[in-house]
């Protein structure tokens, strides 16, 4: 007897195949312990439903798409950066604030003077905003303490999120996202500071994976090997922010470093998507950012497109550069200003995001075994969640088996 079954729908599994979005018309679900136990056309169906599980539930004809995922955020942090986002319309770029010792840094400060409780209550309606559209995992970056104790604090705010809400959360050391004020001028000794830390972090059992900003106002490719390689020593995957602003051979790099992604991506060269698609390194695209720092100059889109590398797409929410919490404006996002396809955009906030995050196993996708988390949609076609703007039509999601309320 199983759990649960889901009746008279569609389902966009995302199965990579002949028929888009991985379609199944006049179809069923069913759920056992959390996962996917049967999947398939209702005349496949051994028997009558209410024979078969517990609990049979009516779809009424809409569409069940696998949770959605957003594989790169910076979800938890103090303050916000409002200011700077007028001073930007004035005229100051992301660069040059971020020189001007504003941008992350103050963001640091801010995170740094929170305690817990407030930085949990804050990434807490945040979340909810995600949750509120079919999200069922988040990845969250720490990166905003910049030295042990309040790095780990982050960490420990963003593990808490995902027992305290229903989604599964990823966490991601980014200690190497930009040099603290008490290192000025001494970015080698922070980096050193950095390597240290990671078998620390890794202790904790608080981060899944390594991340670095690789970038003029970051750090140099040279530094940021050495924080991958201290990565690769404890056993942690590694991610890039990835050529954003300039291209200083990060794609490559991280490619270089088998990392599950590297993200960003707009200044890439061939080669870097070239040395992407032979180790299999997910494309993260983050139009979001794109479009609040008004970058003109676009990610690679067709070469990455023509070398088969994977893209996924996330809101990389953070203060600074993606003040965004709506995975479905990214979605528009990635079509409108990105061409990428409705079922390219879907596919990269599922199956590609869930391999982005190295959870390609168990989410992503709708298969027997997967986990049976759900998001069920008022729509009639899949290409509606990227049409729209600023409307959720998310009837309910449903996480590890378990219907969510909306
Ligand atoms: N690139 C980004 O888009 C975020 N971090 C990074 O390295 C922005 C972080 C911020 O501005 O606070
Ligand atoms: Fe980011």
């Amino acid at each position: 007897m199983w759990d649960a079954i889901w009746l008279n729908g569609r389902l966009a599994t995302m199965v990579e195949g002949s028929v888009p979005y991985g379609a199944i018309d006049d179809a069923v679900i069913a759920t056992e312990d959390g996962r996917i136990a049967w999947l398939g056309r209702r005349g496949d169906l051994a028997g009558e439903p209410h024979t078969l599980a517990r609990d049979v539930h009516d779809l009424a004809g809409r569409w069940l798409t696998p949770g959605l995922i957003d594989c790169h955020t910076h979800l938890v942090y103090g303050g916000d950066r409002a200011r700077e986002f007028a001073q930007r319309l004035e005229g100051a770029s992301y660069a040059e604030i971020a020189r001007a010792g504003g941008g992350i840094v103050s963001t640091v400060a801010a995170t740094r003077a929170a305690d817990e409780e407030t930085l949990f209550a804050a990434a807490r309606r945040r979340l909810s905003a995600l949750l509120a559209e079919g999200v069922t995992t988040v990845e969250v970056k720490s990166g905003y303490g910049l030295n042990l104790e309040g790095e780990l604090k982050q960490l420990r705010v963003a593990r808490r999120l995902g027992t305290e809400m229903p989604v599964t959360v990823r966490t991601t050391f980014l200690g190497a996202h930009a040099l603290p004020p008490e290192f000025a001028d001494r970015a080698d000794a922070y980096i050193d500071a950095v390597v240290a830390m990671i078998p620390e972090v890794k202790a904790s059992g608080l981060a899944d994976a390594v991340d670095a900003f690789c970038e003029g106002i970051g750090f140099t490719p040279e530094q940021t090997a050495r924080v991958f390689a201290a990565a690769t020593e404890q056993g942690l995957p590694v991610k890039l922010h990835a050529d954003q602003l300039s291209d200083l051979g990060g794609a490559a790099l991280a490619a270089g470093h088998s990392a599950l992604s590297a993200d960003h991506l707009e200044y890439t060269s061939n080669d870097g998507v070239a040395a992407m698609a032979a180790a299999g390194t997910v494309a993260v695209l983050l139009p979001g950012a794109f479009y609040f720092l008004r970058e003109t100059k676009l990610p690679p889109i067709g070469a990455l497109r023509a070398a088969g590398v994977p893209m996924a797409i996330a809101t990389d929410c953070n203060p600074g550069s993606a003040p965004l919490t709506s995975l479905l404006l990214v979605l528009n996002m990635a079509c409108t200003l990105f061409r990428l396809t409705p079922e390219e955009a879907l596919t990269g906030i599922t199956r590609h995001a869930a391999r982005a995050l190295g959870l390609s196993d168990r989410c992503g996708m709708l298969e027997v075994g997967k986990a049976a988390d759900f998001a069920i949609w008022d729509i009639d076609d899949p290409a509606e969640l990227a049409y729209r703007i600023g409307f959720n039509p998310l009837a309910y999601a449903v996480k590890g088996g378990a219907i969510l309320s909306s």
